[in-house]
């Protein structure tokens, strides 16, 4: 027996050098005030994961758009430096040689297979310039993305919002099961694939596609929030206005003031919905964890892909400085570590690729922007950073770069314009106070100051 023992510790040395990566991304799911339970919305599997892992309250992304955001976080490094600020171009058309997170895990032995929206969705209806948008065969052995079945499609309830303004503003009830939508596809997938994978290392992308518009999700889950439960926020008269450029800019704008109560409310009533679908699939995939005993052996990362203002600023949609944008959801849980812990350290998007390879005993193969977090995860109270940095373009003439410290957030606009928040008196950031604090914002320019110039 003891000969086996020393036969079989190498093994075991090896295995822990190569645990399984579940990389779990939701669309468009704004961070529901950290603790998902001060809001109304239901996420029970989401509270779940929590109790397994370690919940950052301050993630921020580093571009609150999906393709510049996950094209970030794949590789690690900043939008400034990606040069990817649209949803036009695909990554590999920017960075051909740049090896992303799971072509890491890939090329080191892990079976790697992506499943619905961990890159952007690109290509329309060309299958090959999809598999090309999610980068298959470079980051992945297979990639898949789904649609819904044509019960699926048919909705018993639901409303365009703006009457065609905006084609993506709709919601719906939809019939059929919650395999008639892609999330449910791709949580059937997403296990599907763990249980047939074994004990090989395996990187799974499991890419959730809701809460992000259109706004369906089955009947069932609208019936969780009555109307008369919701309260949508509404601002409050004396809000400092701010440039159209900062929010409320385009078609958007102009839709968005003309919302009803009604619409807002209808909005808000879909979009958790929406996300009670979306965690329902997530619970999916976390009982496979617990049917084949994996906790030990697979990192899970939970992560949205930025957050979402619904109705802050009269805004239903991302792609703001504010914090509604730019703060995301992440939830960490690692072998080793402790589950049920919260922590107020910043982290953003770019940490993830180190965090990950440092778990994964793999060295980066670039110098990346971001610092491993498994410090935190080891000890909830430790820092790794005292800021998080987050950009918007407008245009090819103006950009904005926003820095988010415990105290402030700091927004400047390439043409000088600025905007300050203090999140000690003003965690909306309802108030501008950018004409004092001379002081602070010297400061904060300088961190600005220290990024690396964008790249376009
Ligand atoms: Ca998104």
């Amino acid at each position: 027996m003891r000969l086996l023992a020393l036969l079989l510790a190498p093994l075991a040395a090896l295995a822990q050098t190569k645990p399984n990566v579940l990389l779990i991304m939701a669309d468009d799911l704004r961070d529901f005030g950290g603790a998902f339970t001060k809001e109304a919305v239901k996420t029970p599997n989401l509270d779940r994961l929590r109790s397994r892992g370690t919940t950052f309250e301050r993630a921020y992304v580093q571009y609150p758009v999906c393709n510049p955001s996950r094209s970030s976080m794949l590789t690690g490094l900043r939008a400034e430096q990606t040069g990817i600020v649209g949803n036009d171009i695909p990554l590999r058309q920017k960075m051909p040689d740049i090896v992303t997170l799971p072509q890491l895990c890939k090329e080191a032995g892990w079976q790697a297979h992506a499943f619905g929206k961990i890159t952007h969705l690109g290509g329309g209806k060309d299958a090959e310039a999809r598999q090309r948008w999610m980068d298959a065969g470079r980051s992945w052995h297979t990639a898949q993305a789904f649609e819904a079945t044509k019960a699926g499609r048919k909705m018993l309830a639901g409303r365009d919002v703006t009457n065609g303004a905006l084609k993506w503003c709709v919601w719906g009830a939809a019939d059929g099961t919650d395999d008639d939508q892609p999330d449910g596809q791709i949580a059937a997938a997403t296990v599907a694939k763990i249980e047939e994978l074994g004990d090989k290392p395996w990187f799974i992308g499991c890419g959730f596609m809701k809460p992000h518009d259109p706004f369906i999700a089955p009947k069932k889950y609208f019936e969780l929030y009555p109307v008369s439960t919701l309260q949508p926020w509404r601002d409050p008269a004396d809000i400092t206005p701010v440039r159209k450029e900062s929010v409320g800019f385009g078609d958007y704008g102009m839709a968005f003031g003309k919302f009803t109560p009604q619409e807002w409310l209808e909005l808000f009533r879909a979009y958790c919905a929406a996300t009670s679908y979306m965690d329902a699939q997530l619970g999916r995939v976390l009982d496979a964890l617990d049917k084949n005993s994996l906790w030990d052996k697979t990192i899970v990362i939970f992560v949205g892909d930025h957050g979402y203002h619904t109705g802050e600023r009269q805004w239903w949609n991302k792609n703001t400085l504010f914090e509604r944008s730019c703060r995301a959801p992440l939830i960490i849980a690692a072998p080793g570590m402790k589950g049920g812990q919260t922590t107020r350290s910043f982290a953003e998007f770019v940490d993830l690729y180190p965090t990950i390879s440092d778990f994964c005993d793999l060295k980066m193969p670039h110098a990346g922007a971001g610092t491993s977090l498994r410090s935190v995860l080891a000890d909830p109270t430790a820092t790794i950073k005292d800021a998080a940095f987050t950009l918007v373009t407008r245009g090819p003439k103006l950009h904005g770069q926003s820095v988010r410290t415990a105290r402030w957030r700091f927004t400047q606009w390439s043409d000088g314009q600025t905007e300050l928040y203090d999140h000690d008196q003003d965690p909306e950031e309802l108030h501008n106070v950018a004409n004092r604090h001379a002081s602070v914002i010297q400061d904060l320019t300088t961190r600005l100051q220290s990024l690396p110039k964008l790249t376009p």
